[in-house]
């Protein structure tokens, strides 16, 4: 039996293929990926993240660590993908202009992805220009930006103003993220929802695509 507390200490400490390893075994024993990610991965990240705020871990802890998670993630993504014939609907994601924060997005993107969404994931760093022609070409019901400085989570302010512009808010819901966002931030800049994780970003895009 795989013991899961290796993969949290491995992404915690950096080990691209010691969490590659453990999670190989833990999907070869039937684990859930979403109890891996939840119940370790994200942990770990969370850990990584008071470590660099309490001055314990630097920038290179963090790379490492992203990195480890990204590896497994690779791994669980495409377990995760459901078998839907049917969309339940498309969705643009990205993270914001300045900001080059993608796991956690990522993570939602694959989510939606493996609940019956069509995901069209744009990366980091993206413009409002960027959000808004992705969501005229691909007719997105609606588009999710995540971000993780609070310095970056003001520009979905300038997003939801630029769709609002370009006369196509009326057509998209606008949901955000990431660990600076709150609900009230959400209402202010004008957004339709935000969740503060993955699961919940699932049952909102579904409550947003229904309305
Ligand atoms: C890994 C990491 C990095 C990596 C990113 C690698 C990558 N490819 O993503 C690197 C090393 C590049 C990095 C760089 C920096 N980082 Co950094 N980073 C982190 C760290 C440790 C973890 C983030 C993470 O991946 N968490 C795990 C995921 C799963 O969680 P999440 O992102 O929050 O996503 C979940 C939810 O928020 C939500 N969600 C996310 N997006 C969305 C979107 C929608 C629509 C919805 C509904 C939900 C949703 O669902 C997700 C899943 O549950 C955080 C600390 C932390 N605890 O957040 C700092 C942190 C975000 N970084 C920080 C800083 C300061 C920086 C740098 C400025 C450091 C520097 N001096 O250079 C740079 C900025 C670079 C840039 N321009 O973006 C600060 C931000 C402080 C602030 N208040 O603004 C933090 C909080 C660390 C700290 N405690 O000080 N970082």
């Amino acid at each position: 039996m795989t013991d899961l507390n290796l993969l949290y200490d491995a992404i915690l400490n950096g080990k691209l293929e010691q969490s590659v390893e453990v999670t190989n075994q833990a999907v070869a024993e039937g684990i859930e990926p979403q109890e891996i990610i939840n119940g370790y991965m994200i942990k770990a990240m969370e850990e990584i993240g008071l470590r660099f705020q309490n001055g314990e871990a630097f920038v290179p802890n963090l790379l490492m660590a992203a990195r480890a998670m990204k590896g497994s993630l690779d791994i669980l993504r495409p377990l995760m993908k459901g078998a839907n014939s049917v969309s339940m609907g498309k969705v643009v994601i990205g993270t914001v202009k300045g900001d080059l924060h993608d796991i956690g997005k990522n993570l939602v993107a694959s989510m939606l992805e493996g609940c019956g969404f069509e995901v069209i994931n744009l990366g980091v760093d993206i413009s409002s220009e960027k959000f808004i022609e992705a969501a005229k070409e691909h007719k997105a019901d609606i588009i999710c930006m995540s971000a993780l400085l609070t310095t970056t989570m003001n520009y979905m302010k300038e997003v939801i103003d630029a769709l609002e512009a370009a006369g196509v808010r009326k057509d998209v819901k606008v949901m955000i993220g990431g660990a600076p966002v709150t609900d009230a931030f959400a209402q202010q800049i004008g957004a339709d929802g935000y969740s503060e994780n993955a699961n919940g970003a699932v049952a909102l895009a579904r409550k947003l695509v229904a309305e």
